[in-house]
């Protein structure tokens, strides 16, 4: 038996109400000062939380000393960004003590739903890659990985987004700003971080030179750690973030020469290294602070990684790739790869062979993107400021693959070392950071199939013929704990009572749902909660919007960041033309729909704000029109994120998936609304090819140009004029769309229709928008057929067992990580 927390003797993580009980209401009344009276409904909120968490922190650290005095091999996933949403609902779902919490507070006269509507985002991330890394961590718990997360603490997350006349405004996300009950300080652990300075050669007293990095600045590292609930398991991760704090000493200095407002201008600075989460999500944003933020991040996390190593080990470095395997969420903490070879030369004083060997053997890469502006690039001048001595390693490490490696491949070929190099000597020199992780590393991977394959052909061809072995696919999944438990408790409920329920440890058991795909009864209860799930979204666009919609209409779902690849303009050309069409006939055989749009857009991204204002715009108009009698509603739900999504998904009948093919590297959304029974209109792209795969085509509505068809186009020469004088109903839309017709005022999109026709519509909307009008007919007809209908969005539940993240976490275990589960015992004896 674990040992109990005080508070309440005899709990465990399968409590009793009662004991729940006592907690809940101790911690209202001591840790929080409050009267059970008149307690608002956020402490509620506290006080569960810390009831659930002193339960979970006891299990947490069981986990890490039976993984500490087991020496176990650990996963370290290194990410920018984690989109955890909300942890309450998670947590208790997950250790099963969901029913008893409700229990208890029913008894203390409190609704459960009530507070768990209190429980704000953590939103520290931007769109799919930071949610990804969330999915990961839960499916690491639940699998019996020992893993640790690491990341920033971010003050800010992703900024809160609201519309003025349209347009996106931005505010300030304060996530923590009253504390958050799930996080502790743990300043045992903090670490001191160098930067800047300049780098010198001293001799020992053997004359044996060593480099050292002196007069540099430094910042304090301060953890606060997260633990990772997983389903029905007794591994609780950590997920460990670090918060920038000015470092006392500096402050002292600076202090004995009496400038009292220098001092803490320097604190400022230091402390502004977390304060912010960049909000791009595609374009490297080549800011001072971010290579500061990033190397500060990844300083701490190796710091605290080689800290446990020497604790457990017996400081033989040639072990501690057997100890410790690190994944690198994209390249955004490449430069660990620097960091530790700095680590183990300078300050262990291995020899360069050794420790490059340890690198490899230690990092992976995973890829999430083919775009060329998204791939990270740092300027030589930059780096060297602000890592002098990093920078010297880089240049080493590049020498090296250059007169090594790539000689011994291609003897006195320039080309290819130009091509092949760290260092993009074009303009002012910068490092590539994606060269740097495949080549620091063990394995490179991407996340669908597609996307795989474009990444050896087309961005590193070079380095897949070098080093074949190290590429390979793991195609992205979600959790179906969050994505169909936590969001959809009736769909789980129904598919538990017909299959029992053991697809929550193994989701290909969902297969088991096809022989009720044509049961009418099992139709109709998957129906009524589809029709359920839409009345409370509709309830929320009231609220939201001010719109009211009819949950009988198709609710037509695009979510997802804003981006011109992604094509929420071929979406809002095709409403403009459905819009001209009623109006034309209003009488029209068109099934009611309701797009409904979620997306915040990066604050520096002109077109895609462009975007969201016309998507705005025109659903002002047409949502008042009453002469297309309620056929067409358009609304943007504002600040989309996780908790958004939670409540969009299991509401959703279509799910647009509709990028550029060859442009999403893979796309999760699209599987957790498959999985809720949307059923998908898209391109042949990233995952969508993988769920076409698994649904069946009489399951999907595909179309669109192909990938090669694309490049050719390209190739060829494309002209989006073509197609606007060749298809009316396209040419009225876009001038339609152009015109002074939705805002009253002429040019508000002409941005967006010149991107379209006067800079050659590079995202190929022009050219793929009769293909997409025919599917979003085809979707209209098939909605007419319920019982029909029933049976596509049935065997999309059934058959999305492939995309379960414990499938992906698995492959990467097994191919990437050669990590086992290991099972911590209930007992600590
Ligand atoms: C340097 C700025 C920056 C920041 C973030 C560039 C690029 C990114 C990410 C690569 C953006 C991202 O979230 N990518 C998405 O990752 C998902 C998880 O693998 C995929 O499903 C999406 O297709 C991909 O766009």
């Amino acid at each position: 038996m674990i040992n109990p927390h005080p508070d309440s003797p005899g709990a465990t993580l399968t409590d009793t109400s009662a004991g729940l009980k006592t907690s809940i209401e101790n911690h209202l009344r001591f840790t929080l000062g409050a009267d059970i009276e008149t307690a608002p409904t956020r402490d509620w909120w506290v006080a569960t939380c810390l009831a659930v968490r002193d339960r979970v922190l006891d299990h947490c650290s069981h986990s890490r000393a039976y993984h500490r005095r087991n020496r176990v091999r650990r996963l370290h996933y290194f990410s920018l960004e984690y989109l955890m949403g909300r942890l309450l609902e998670n947590n208790l779902r997950n250790a099963g003590i969901y029913d008893a919490t409700k229990a208890a507070l029913g008894e203390l006269g409190q609704d459960l739903t009530e507070i768990l509507n209190k429980e704000p985002d953590m939103g520290l991330g931007n769109g799919g890659l930071g949610r990804l890394a969330a999915c990961f961590l839960d499916s690491l718990s639940t699998l019996n990985l020992p893993a640790v997360g690491y990341g920033i603490h971010y003050e800010f997350g992703l900024f809160r987004q609201t519309f003025v006349d349209g347009k996106q405004m931005e505010q300030p996300d304060a996530w923590t700003r009253d504390g958050n009950p799930w996080k502790t300080m743990r300043p045992s652990y903090s670490q001191t971080v160098h930067l800047y300075g300049r780098v010198v050669q001293k001799f020992d007293d053997k004359g044996k030179a060593h480099t050292e990095w002196v007069d540099t600045r430094t910042i304090i590292g301060l953890p606060w750690d997260i633990p990772i609930v997983g389903y029905d398991s007794n591994t609780f991760n950590l997920l460990r973030l670090w918060e920038a704090q000015a470092s006392e000493e500096f402050q002292f200095q600076t202090f004995n020469a009496g400038e009292y407002v220098e001092a803490l201008r320097e604190k400022a600075m230091a402390e502004t290294v977390s304060k912010i989460l960049y909000p791009n999500d595609a374009t490297e944003s080549g800011k001072e602070l971010r290579l500061v933020q990033q190397y500060f991040f990844v300083a701490c996390s190796l710091a605290d990684i080689l800290r446990r190593f020497r604790r457990e080990n017996d400081m033989d470095w040639n072990e501690f790739p057997d100890k410790a395997a690190i994944q690198l969420n994209d390249t955004h903490p490449a430069v660990a790869i620097p960091e530790l070879m700095r680590l183990l030369i300078d300050e262990e004083n291995l020899p360069w062979e050794q420790a490059w060997s340890i690198c490899q053997k230690t990092f992976s890469y995973t890829n999430h993107t083919l775009l060329p502006e998204a791939l990270e690039t740092w300027s030589v001048p930059l780096f060297e400021r602000v890592l002098p001595r990093h920078l010297q390693i880089i240049f080493e490490i590049n020498k090296r693959f250059l007169d090594h490696e790539v000689e011994r491949q291609w003897p006195g070929d320039a080309d290819k070392k130009r091509i092949l190099s760290l260092i993009d000597e074009r303009g002012t020199k910068s490092i590539r950071m994606a060269h740097l992780s495949v080549l620091g590393g063990r394995a490179t991977n991407g996340v669908a199939a597609l996307h795989t394959k474009l990444l050896k052909e087309r961005l590193f061809p070079e380095f897949a013929e070098l080093f074949p072995g190290r590429f390979l696919n793991i195609t992205n999944g979600i959790t179906f704990r969050r994505w169909l438990d936590v969001c959809n408790p009736e769909l789980a409920a129904l598919i538990t009572e017909s299959i029992g329920d053991t697809w929550r440890k193994d989701a290909g058991l969902l297969h088991g749902l096809e022989k009720f795909a044509e049961d009418s009864s099992f139709q109709e209860r998957y129906r009524v909660i589809k029709r359920d799930h839409k009345v409370t979204l509709a309830g929320i666009i009231k609220n939201c919007c001010g719109v009211t919609v009819s949950p009988d209409a198709i609710f037509d779902v695009q979510i997802k960041r804003l981006h011109e690849y992604k094509r929420q303009h071929l979406n809002l050309l095709n409403i403009v033309s459905m819009y001209q069409q009623l109006l034309d006939s209003p009488d029209a055989d068109i099934h009611p729909r309701v797009f409904i749009f979620g997306a915040k857009a990066a604050p520096g991204y002109f077109l895609a704000k462009n975007i969201i204002h016309a998507i705005n715009a025109i659903g002002a108009r047409i949502n008042n029109d009453t002469r297309i009698k309620d056929k067409l509603k358009v609304v943007f739900l504002p600040n989309y994120g996780v908790t958004l999504a939670e409540r969009i998904i299991p509401a959703a009948d279509i799910s647009q998936q509709i990028s550029t093919a060859g442009k999403e590297a893979s796309g999760t959304g699209n599987m957790k609304l498959a999985l809720n029974g949307a059923l998908t209109v898209g391109t042949l792209d990233g995952a969508n090819i993988e769920i076409l795969e698994e649904v069946g085509p009489e399951n999907i509505f595909i179309f669109g140009l192909t990938v090669e068809e694309v490049t050719d186009m390209l190739g060829k020469g494309y002209n989006p004029w073509e197609y606007y004088w060749a298809n009316d109903v396209l040419r009225n839309s876009i001038d339609c769309l152009a015109s002074d017709f939705f805002t009253g005022r002429d040019g508000d999109f002409k941005p967006l229709r010149d991107s379209l026709l006067e800079h050659g519509d590079p995202y190929l909307v022009l050219a793929d928008f009769a293909s997409y009008q025919d599917a979003q007919n085809r979707t209209d007809r098939a909605y007419r057929d319920p019982a029909h209908w029933a049976k596509m969005t049935i065997m999309n539940t059934a058959r999305m067992g492939k995309f379960s993240s414990d499938r992906t976490i698995l492959e990467y275990a097994e191919k990437v990580w050669h990590l086992d589960p290991v099972n911590v015992p209930d007992s600590t004896d």
